[in-house]
């Protein structure tokens, strides 16, 4: 018997992945291009009969299914990716050769963000650090700029990299917990590296638990080289500005996502860029001289863990990327992808950072573990679009068939082809080697003393943060340290945050319960850098999503105003109603109050909200604009944990049509920051104007969610 074919419910799509080598054609096959009549029976010995060795077509299908999975990244193992392009301004090319940064080259790129501690399946909206990784397809061959959304690190050299993964990741005995930092591992490894609590401050921040990867920073943490085509050297770090600014969830949003929506990241990412809300950074740098002791202000540029607030070397942007395609298989792409610090582009070189050294190292040799041999540039997500001519040979995987029976150098059979720049017809601008002097010195293992001031940075970070901001830190401690169950651990870390600052060590001894020690370090007090506070200034509403909550009840036109008014405002808007289906102007719902939760939307605009009760009388009490208290008939009784949680994570609700009692009948403060009442045509200007600072923030004081 055979499987009736179904109809199809789309179109066919055309094998968008670029490889023409490959192509897919419409028939069913076997890996050997053998058309296939039936895959979905074994050969068996009659109907009843068991099931024949001889079945060719069953060995390789269970066979190759038994191999679907590479080992995962040993960190990042969870990542997001989309494709985009960088426009260069040419701003860059005064002090760096590089092709890809002259005016106006338009160069492909390939991104992908990720957490660090998890594993592949687990939630985005965890507390961990981001990565920020990116591949220019430049003309001058790849480069990966492989950052963090944080611009500082845990350590400083890259021998203590093991021992810090270690420590964050589950503990060995139960595998528990899953991409948290909130155990005693983590925390036990911290107090005691106090050059990790800087890094663990900007985690504990709100930038530990990012509303959007549209909405992160990127760095290249640490200090690079730039050579202009003088030869002359520049030290830089690089920098990701996000067009949207930088801006996070609150803690209790997080904790609803990775429940709700484990996908939370990777959905907004791919979701925007379907919208044609296209994600937007600008790439700056801060420039330094390269001096001989490679240090500004007192910052050593060598210390990953420091860096360099933009009020004492402001960011000069030199390009600008968008991302505009989403991976068309996750696999192909965002799994194979095989980033790498040491893929340059001739004109930017590395320096003697001890924990990029390391890293030089690192990369490849994990590639030939997860992508199965050397051969992994191969892949088409990591192949250059610069032509490659290497002389590497052979090898797992190998997919080119080289030419030529001499691939060593110099050689006479081959025509001495490749050539080296300047030799043949090589006249390309070719990869050097800064020629840095190189300080005489004594072999050890040693820091330079610049490397042991570990506490003033955290300092400066936490006290240039605005209250609220603040008080989320110590929320954020004293949630991880409850976690921990050992108090040694628990007051270890309380010592070191009696460094940093003496107020916050307070207010987590205080949740702790335990006793407020007293600062066993000197430490160096730094002006305040306003510019890591994500609370300061205001921001495009491009691509945020408004919730619009209606019922089955409310006129079509009330409906096409407000989303056409948020699709003209750069809104993504989302319908939530009652139950779904279809709303009176044919606007399909989004969400159900069943399937939505309030981490969905960024502000919240109520048109309407009653549910159609079967056999209801749409009379005018019923109509949009009528109130109906909780418990009278037809009133959804969810729409009030709905406002309630939008309330307390300070975003913006906008009553539409709504008599002056609203709130109060909902249960909320009748009026205070951030809630509105609007006429149909000012709501959604409304919503635009509060959601240029993000937040609410001041709907509560520094105490946190207790309204005031
Ligand atoms: Fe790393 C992956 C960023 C230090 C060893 N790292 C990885 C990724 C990012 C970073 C974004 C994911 C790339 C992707 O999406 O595929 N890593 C950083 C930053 C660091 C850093 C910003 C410090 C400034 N890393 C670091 C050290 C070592 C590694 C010191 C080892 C000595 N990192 C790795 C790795 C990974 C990796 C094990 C795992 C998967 C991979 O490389 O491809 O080699």
């Amino acid at each position: 018997m055979t499987t009736p074919v179904p109809e199809p419910t789309q179109a066919r799509k055309p094998n968008t992945n670029a490889d023409p080598g490959h192509p897919q054609g419409t028939a069913l096959t076997t890996s050997q291009g053998a058309v296939l009549r039936d895959t979905d029976h074994s050969l068996k010995a009659g109907p009843r009969g068991p099931v024949l060795l001889q079945d060719h077509h069953l060995r390789e299908k269970i066979t190759h299914f038994d191999h679907e999975r590479i080992p995962e990244r040993v960190v990042h193992a969870r990542g997001a990716g989309a494709h985009g392009t960088f426009t260069s301004y040419g701003t860059g090319s005064r002090i760096c050769s590089a092709a890809f940064l002259a005016e106006g080259v338009k160069t492909p790129l390939f991104v992908r963000f990720s957490t660090v501690a998890g594993s592949r399946g687990s939630a985005d909206a965890v507390r961990d650090t981001r990565g920020f990784a990116t591949k220019f397809y430049t003309e001058e061959g790849v480069f990966d700029l492989v950052g963090n959304n944080m611009p500082v690190f845990f350590i400083q050299d890259a021998i203590k990299f093991p021992d810090v993964v270690h420590s964050v990741k589950p503990h060995p005995d139960l595998e528990i917990p899953q991409a948290q930092s909130a155990h005693d591992t983590f925390w036990d490894f911290v107090s005691l590296h106090t050059q990790a609590q800087a890094h663990a401050m900007w985690v504990m921040s709100d930038r530990g638990i990012p509303r959007s990867f549209r909405m992160m920073e990127g760095f290249g943490v640490h200090t690079f080289r730039m050579i202009a085509a003088d030869g002359q050297s520049s030290l830089v770090k690089f920098h990701w500005k996000p067009k949207l600014g930088v801006h996070s969830l609150v803690w209790e949003e997080a904790m609803l996502a990775n429940g709700a929506d484990p996908d939370f990241h990777r959905r907004d990412l791919s979701d925007a860029i379907k919208a044609g809300a296209f994600p937007e950074w600008e790439l700056g740098l801060q420039v330094f001289e390269d001096n001989e002791g490679q240090s500004f202000d007192g910052i050593d540029l060598l210390d990953p863990t420091k860096f360099v607030p933009e009020e004492l070397v402001p960011i000069q942007m030199v390009g600008k990327m968008v991302l505009d395609r989403n991976p068309s298989n996750y696999f192909a792409e965002t799994e194979q992808v095989a980033f790498h610090p040491g893929h340059l582009v001739p004109g930017i070189d590395v320096t003697n950072d001890p924990l990029l050294q390391g890293r030089l190292f690192s990369y490849i040799d994990t590639q030939i573990t997860r992508l199965g041999g050397p051969n992994f540039s191969q892949l088409p997500i990591n192949l250059p679009h610069a032509p490659v001519n290497d002389m590497l040979r052979d090898g797992m995987h190998q997919t080119y068939i080289h030419e030529g029976i001499a691939p060593y150098h110099p050689n006479s059979l081959d025509g001495g082809c490749p050539y080296q720049a300047g030799e043949g017809d090589n006249s390309k601008m070719p990869f050097i080697d800064f020629p840095e002097l190189v300080a005489e010195s004594v072999k050890g293992r040693s820091n330079p003393v610049s490397f042991d001031d570990h506490f003033s940075q955290a300092r400066m970070f936490y006290r240039s943060l605005q209250a609220h901001e603040r008080r989320h830190v110590q929320q954020a401690y004293s949630f991880e340290l409850g976690k921990c169950a050992s108090e040694v651990i628990r007051a270890r870390q309380l010592q070191a945050l009696a460094n940093i600052d003496v107020q916050l060590c307070a207010a987590v001894a205080r949740e702790l319960g335990l006793p407020v020690p007293g600062a066993d370090t000197e430490v160096v007090d730094r002006e305040p850098c306003p510019s890591v506070s994500q609370a300061l200034g205001s921001w495009p509403v491009d691509g945020r999503i408004l919730g619009i909550v209606a019922s089955h009840h409310t006129e079509a036109s009330v409906i096409e105003t407000l989303v056409a008014a948020a699709n003209h405002a750069g809104f993504q808007p989302l319908l939530l109603s009652s139950v779904g289906g279809s709303l009176a102007d044919g606007s399909p719902v989004d969400r159900t109050l069943l399937t939505a939760r309030s981490i969905e939307f960024d502000a919240l605009l109520i048109a309407d909200f009653l549910v159609p009760v079967a056999g209801a009388k749409v009379d005018s009490d019923t109509k949009a604009g009528a109130v109906r208290p909780p418990g009278a008939i037809g009133f959804d009784p969810r729409l009030v944990l709905l406002l309630q949680e939008t309330y307390r994570q300070s975003k913006a609700i906008v009553a539409v049509d709504q008599p002056e009692s609203f709130f109060q009948d909902l249960g909320l403060e009748g009026t205070g920051p951030g809630l509105v009442h609007a006429s149909v045509p000012d709501a959604v200007p409304g919503a635009v104007a509060l959601l240029a600072t993000h937040r609410v923030w001041e709907r509560f004081d520094e105490s946190g969610p207790v309204p005031k």
